[in-house]
């Protein structure tokens, strides 16, 4: 026996113990923070009670320290954990005090320094386009972006062999199937004459693909397709139908222009232009001169794509068209880059209306 304090290790580490359990009832009692680090310091700290049997240990002969640190460790751990458990229960005590002391009024407006986001650039003109043809009576419908090769090109009249497709370059998903990414809007025609019969006045919005990238085209981007099947339809309705909707969403002097081209769903086929928005026809650098800027296709559908859909071209005739929705964002928002629209660059897209 070198030391008393020594003798009594194991002794002072149970009364210790106790002593630790009844402050630990009281800190629980005052559910607060401030008092579990209290007690931790006092026991675990430099100068705390649990260390100070620690250091006492040096004191003991060789044969009495084995039990003497059994029992100091026991202690340690015992007031290791209770003080961990302790913490926890503290977070939930505090996240309770501050509810009670600051009720939380939920009617209260956010504040203006909590940022707020705006609608895509592309989302904003869709909708424009879509209460458009909404007021003129058309219905919305939508078709898969993943599509079978029969939708996108062999019942719109293009065969697989047919030099069309060249212009649509896609990416096939499982060759084999004949899955692909659509290439353009054109499949819903196939999706809902199969599936409705006439009289039809249908618009479909979505996202098409192709293997393109330039400063005014891209792999991804959505197109507006527009279609009417009725018997007695002519082409002089398209223009009619066109042009209106092209003055309601750009001004009653926006002018527009068909020009005759080739699309094997249609006969006959059109170019769709719009009026340069820049110089109002005048020519400049956007429209290369020409007043004009090509937004689309436009014609009368084709009787091999009634054929297909199983349509009597003898009683219904039909029209349609499609354009560019990222192209009308870039003439309405005055862009000079379609690339600039899927970058995801928040300075930019900071810049269009909020929730309009
Ligand atoms: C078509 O896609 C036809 N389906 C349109 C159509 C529908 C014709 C109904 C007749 C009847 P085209 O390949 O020209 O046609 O594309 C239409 C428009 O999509 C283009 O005028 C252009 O505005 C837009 N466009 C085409 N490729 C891209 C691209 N890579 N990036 C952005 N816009 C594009």
């Amino acid at each position: 026996m070198t030391d008393s304090s020594a003798t009594a290790l194991p002794t002072r580490a149970s009364a210790l113990a106790v002593a630790f359990d009844k402050e630990l009832a009281v800190v629980r009692e005052s559910r607060s923070a401030a008092a579990v680090d209290e007690l931790r310091v006092g026991y675990l700290g430099r100068k705390g009670k649990v260390t100070a049997l620690l250091e006492d240990l040096r004191h003991c002969t060789k044969e009495e320290r084995p039990a003497a640190g059994r029992s100091i460790n026991e202690l340690k751990q015992h007031v290791e954990a209770a003080i961990q458990q302790l913490k926890s229960e503290a977070q939930e005590w505090e996240l309770s005090n501050r509810l009670h002391a600051e009720p939380l009024d939920i009617s209260l407006p956010v504040t203006a320094s909590v940022p707020q986001g705006s609608l895509h650039p592309v989302t904003l003109i869709r909708r424009e386009l879509l209460t458009e043809f909404r007021r003129l009576g058309f219905t919305v419908f939508d078709g898969p972006e993943v599509d079978y090769d029969f939708y996108n090109f062999s019942a719109l009249n293009m065969p697989s062999d047919h030099p069309a497709r060249d212009m649509q370059d896609t990416f096939y998903l499982r060759e084999q199937e004949h899955l692909l990414l659509r290439t353009h809007t054109s499949n819903i025609q196939i999706h809902c004459m199969l599936n409705e019969r006439p009289p039809l006045r249908v618009v479909a919005p979505g996202r098409v693909f192709r293997v393109d990238s330039d400063p005014t085209h891209t792999p991804m981007f959505h197109q507006i397709e527009a279609f009417v099947v009725d018997r007695g339809v002519t082409f002089a309705h398209m223009k009619g139908v066109i042009d209106a909707f092209m003055k309601a969403v750009f001004g009653s002097s926006m002018k527009t222009r068909l020009r005759p081209s080739f699309f094997p769903f249609v006969e006959p086929g059109a170019e769709l232009d719009l009026q340069c928005v820049q110089c109002q026809g005048k020519g400049c650098r956007l429209c290369k001169q020409t007043g004009w800027l090509e937004v689309g296709g436009c014609g009368m559908i084709h009787p091999n794509v009634f054929e297909a859909v199983d349509y009597d071209s003898d009683i219904y005739s039909g029209f349609a068209f499609g354009f560019g929705i990222d192209r009308m964002a870039m003439l309405k928002y005055k862009l000079d880059d379609l690339r600039q629209l899927f970058e995801g660059n928040h300075s930019f897209l900071g810049h269009f209306p909020l929730f309009t």
